[in-house]
């Protein structure tokens, strides 16, 4: 299927506002909406919650329903907005969900997928909203007869939800999403990776950031979050308070970051002591395609300052980071680090070999491990 005409077809519904948070199963379409003009209006939105107000809200004030699209993750972001504002029992909202289908049955995918993927067509049917699965055999007559169904829909206000399946959308060339930073987020994460010691845990986000820390060496320190963007912070909050000799450094991503803003807010009133918080900015979803998060240019460092974290660091060039990595170890507060680093990343970066489950069996052994010392 080309991304232009699914685009159509939502625009022949009357829709003219499109909001949602990237997904590597619609890449083509992101990019698409992205990148070129489409005649609808787009917002990325900080979570797929927030995506379904910003389509309440433009219903409210229009009369004509909005698109959220998402990957299937993020349903679960959706859902109390769901279920609490659109659903019929509440404001009536009609709305079409666009909704990437990781983790589909029969499909091998990654272990965070594999849940959701196999329960994301019974959340639709839970949440009572009709659905249609489509994958690359869709034919235009059969897609138009589903945007027939859905326009009547849309016009009880209902809710539909199309969710479509890997490799369904046709390739297109790939957008040229860049910023102006230099440094490399691999190389970055290496070099931390290097300063760490055996008193340091680390907890990184979900993406290509957890696959760079587990391409270096030590791996038993590391918590990969491998599904849940943005609850990496609180998760390596939980363990520095509950590890007093520890330092625990989270490697977050500015998406992650800005998805449960919240976060940011919570640590730093915290006063917490071990806790070194380090945001990988690129301005980008860079593991999903690059596309732009909600809040390009958003100042993380000064939000964290503001939110309470006691030592703040933006680094950009080179010598930063050096200067940075040689007072590494010596950082003692509630540390937070902006990094600026390019919107890149290499093809060929490994997949955790071992499960998720073994991940956290290991990690809590070398925490044990450690205690004991
Ligand atoms: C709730 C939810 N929505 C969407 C995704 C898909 N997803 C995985 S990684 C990622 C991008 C993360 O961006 P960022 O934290 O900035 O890190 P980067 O990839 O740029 O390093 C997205 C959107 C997801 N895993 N979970």
């Amino acid at each position: 299927m080309k991304s232009e005409l699914l685009a159509l077809c939502i625009k022949q519904l009357g829709i003219e506002v499109l909001t949602g948070v990237p997904d590597s199963t619609l890449k083509e379409f992101c990019d698409y909406i992205n990148s070129e003009d489409t005649g609808l209006t787009h917002y990325t939105a900080p979570n797929e919650g927030s995506a379904v107000g910003i389509a309440t809200g433009v219903y409210l004030s229009t009369g004509k329903p909005a698109c959220v699209y998402m990957q299937n993750s993020g349903i679960g972001n959706a859902v109390n907005p769901i279920t609490s504002i659109v659903s019929p029992e509440v404001y009536n909202i009609p709305m079409l969900f666009i909704v990437g289908y990781r983790g589909s049955p029969g499909l091998k995918d990654e272990p965070q997928h594999k849940f959701m993927g196999r329960i994301t067509e019974k959340m639709f049917d839970c949440l009572e909203i009709e659905y249609e699965v489509i994958d690359s055999s869709i034919s235009e007559s059969k897609l138009k007869e589903i945007f027939d169904k859905i326009k009547n829909i849309l016009s009880n206000k209902k809710q539909f939800s199309l969710i479509i399946k890997k490799d369904t959308f046709e390739k297109r060339a790939n957008a040229a999403y860049t910023n102006s930073y230099k440094l490399n987020r691999e190389y970055v994460i290496s070099e931390i990776m290097k300063k760490i010691t055996e008193k340091d845990l680390v907890v990184s986000t979900t993406g290509k950031i957890s696959r760079e820390v587990y391409e270096q060496n030590n791996r038993n320190q590391c918590f990969l979050t491998v599904g849940g963007m943005g609850h990496a912070s609180m998760i390596a909050f939980g363990i520095a308070e509950n590890s007093p000799n520890k330092r625990v450094i989270c490697l977050d991503g500015d998406g992650a970051a800005l998805m449960h803003l919240g976060n940011l807010a919570f640590i730093g009133s915290r006063g917490i002591g071990n806790l070194v918080h380090i945001c990988l900015n690129n301005d980008a979803h860079e593991s999903v395609g690059g596309m732009p998060t909600a809040a390009p240019n958003f100042k993380y460092a000064e939000t964290a300052k503001v939110c309470g974290y006691s030592n703040i660091f933006v680094i950009q060039t080179a010598d930063e980071f050096n200067n940075l990595m040689n007072d590494f170890n010596n950082l003692g507060k509630l540390t937070f680090i902006e990094i600026k680093v390019a919107n890149e990343s290499r093809d060929d970066l490994a997949r955790p070999k071992e499960s998720a489950l073994d991940n956290a069996i290991s990690f809590m052994n070398y925490i044990n491990k450690e205690q004991t010392k």
